[in-house]
């Protein structure tokens, strides 16, 4: 049995400030969960410290870049459940619609919040979000990585190159981060709960949002992402090893959506994974990707300011690509041929239904459908952009650091090495049609995404 972690372990202070007494506020963001939430368990500390109330915030940005009617769908279902679980604890939940800085600055001053505590996001929307609520509050903000089991400053103190470094940096010090999460214990009294929210009209807010159909076949909300860890490990997780690339099985756990929007600890689906009984082969590919990749995606958006652009790429991409850009495009396609899934391949076409369906592209056929983007692209830069808007368009798991690694990975090399040379891509690793053909039942898969 592992010991009971210390949630200020995972804590650092984000931008220093004037500390007084006084309530203290946790501005949740990106762990939209009630259950083991080191932030939440760290602002609770905080208050129970210093004999004060603590509220819990979430500041929602109508215009938040690149949010369509699915991801609101799904943010939202899980929000609530946020808000009625708190209310059942004495604890209040507040939302506030507007720009998230002023909302919040607003907020930290009609209720004299004396210490702001934030989820941790390496992305350049919440960090410029943190020092504007900074610079006009004066207010220190902690920021506590409830995300990674190992708090990204902690892991690396600078971008890694390669899942290898990353791995042993992190498998040397995980099982000291893989503690158990002390119990949500009660406040002392924090004075009358706000109103429940008005749902409906924060639904109405982001109506203006891209009608891209909500999702069906998952439910939002840290429950059903509990009940859908628990089935995994029950079953597909045994033979992930042997099915995770094929995108005819559904052999992969589908948690991705709940980890992006917080609604479930990659903590404890680590924690699952391990006290499963399953053969290692699969708990261990299992275990890589949950953990090695996608905290190296945040080592990489932390470190890379150009975390979405092809200026992020490592030195020996941007050298192949660049001697490449004027090979000839056997194929040239725009926005709308690639949106509307209208090329030759009808393996691509397929691959963009299901995402532009369902919401969500089977991880293996991600790696091909961006690298092909960029083969019938005038040029990386038009590729990249197309990959991230139609991947953040359409995929409920979109707009998170492993998306702007995934379609760094395939169009720029990162985290990779070069491989043999070829038009257009120069030695960024290439994947064909008949490859995949030699990797799965490839006319099944398109049988079952038909126009
Ligand atoms: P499982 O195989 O069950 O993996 C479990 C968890 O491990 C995932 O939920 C995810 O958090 C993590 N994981 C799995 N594969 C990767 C990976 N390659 N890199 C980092 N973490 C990984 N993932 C997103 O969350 N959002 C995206 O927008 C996204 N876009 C991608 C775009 C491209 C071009 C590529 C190549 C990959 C992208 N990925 C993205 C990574 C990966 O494809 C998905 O995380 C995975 O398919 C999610 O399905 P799952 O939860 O069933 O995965
Ligand atoms: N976080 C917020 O704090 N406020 C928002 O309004 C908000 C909207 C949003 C829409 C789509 C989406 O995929 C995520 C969204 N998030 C929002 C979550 C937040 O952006 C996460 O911290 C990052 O996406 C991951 O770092």
């Amino acid at each position: 049995m592992s010991k009971t972690g210390d949630p200020a372990r995972r804590a650092r202070l984000a931008t220093p400030g004037r500390d007084r007494p006084g309530p203290v506020v946790y501005w949740m963001s990106r762990d939209q969960r009630v259950a083991d939430n080191w932030a939440l368990l760290h602002a609770c500390n905080l208050a129970r410290s210093r004999q004060v109330p603590m509220q819990v915030v979430f500041t929602l940005d109508p215009a938040f870049p690149g949010a369509t009617r699915r991801a609101w769908d799904f943010l939202l279902a899980g929000l609530a459940e946020v808000e009625a679980d708190l209310r059942g604890r004495g604890l209040p939940f507040h939302l506030l619609l507007g720009h998230p800085p002023q909302t919040m600055a607003q907020f930290c001053k009609k209720y004299k919040i004396a210490c702001l505590v934030t989820d941790f996001s390496p992305l350049r929307h919440k960090r410029a979000w943190m020092a504007e609520v900074a610079a006009t509050t004066g207010l220190p903000v902690i920021e506590v990585d409830a995300h990674n089991i190992v708090p990204a400053w902690l892991a690396s103190p600078k971008q890694e190159f390669a899942a290898r470094t990353f791995r042993l940096k992190l498998n040397r010090i995980l099982t000291d981060w893989l503690d158990e999460f002390p119990s949500l214990e009660p406040l002392p009294a924090t004075g009358p709960l706000p109103p429940p929210v008005d749902w409906a009209a924060v639904a109405a807010a982001v109506a203006g949002a891209r009608a891209v159909t909500p999702v069906e076949w998952l439910p939002a909300g840290q429950a059903a992402a509990a009940d859908r860890l628990r089935r995994f490990v029950a079953g597909p997780l045994r033979t992930y090893a042997l099915t995770r690339n094929d995108p005819c099985l559904d052999g992969t756990s589908n948690l991705s959506p709940y980890l992006h929007f917080g609604h479930l600890s990659p903590h404890r689906a680590a924690q699952a994974a391990g006290a499963a009984r399953v053969p290692d082969e699969s708990r261990l590919a299992f275990l890589e990707e949950l953990v090695v990749r996608r905290e190296l995606s945040d080592n990489y958006c932390l470190y890379n300011q150009n975390y979405d652009t092809p200026a992020g790429y490592p030195e020996w991409a941007k050298k192949t690509l660049a001697l490449h850009a004027g090979d000839r495009r056997e194929h040239l396609y725009d926005d709308d041929a690639f949106e509307s899934a209208r090329t030759h391949d009808e393996l691509w076409n397929a691959a963009q239904r299901q995402m532009v369906r369902t919401g969500k592209m089977h991880g293996y056929l991600r790696m091909y459908w961006a690298k092909k983007i960029l083969e019938w692209s005038p040029s990386v830069a038009e590729a990249h952009r197309i990959a991230l808007t139609l991947n953040d368009r359409y995929e409920l798991d979109g707009r998170d650091p492993n998306g702007y690694v995934g379609v760094a990975w395939s169009l720029g090399g990162v985290h990779d090495r070069p491989w043999g040379q070829r038009p257009v891509f120069g030695t960024i690793r290439f994947m064909s049609f008949g490859g995949c053909k030699g990797k799965f039942r490839v006319a099944e898969f398109i049988a079952r995404w038909p126009a």
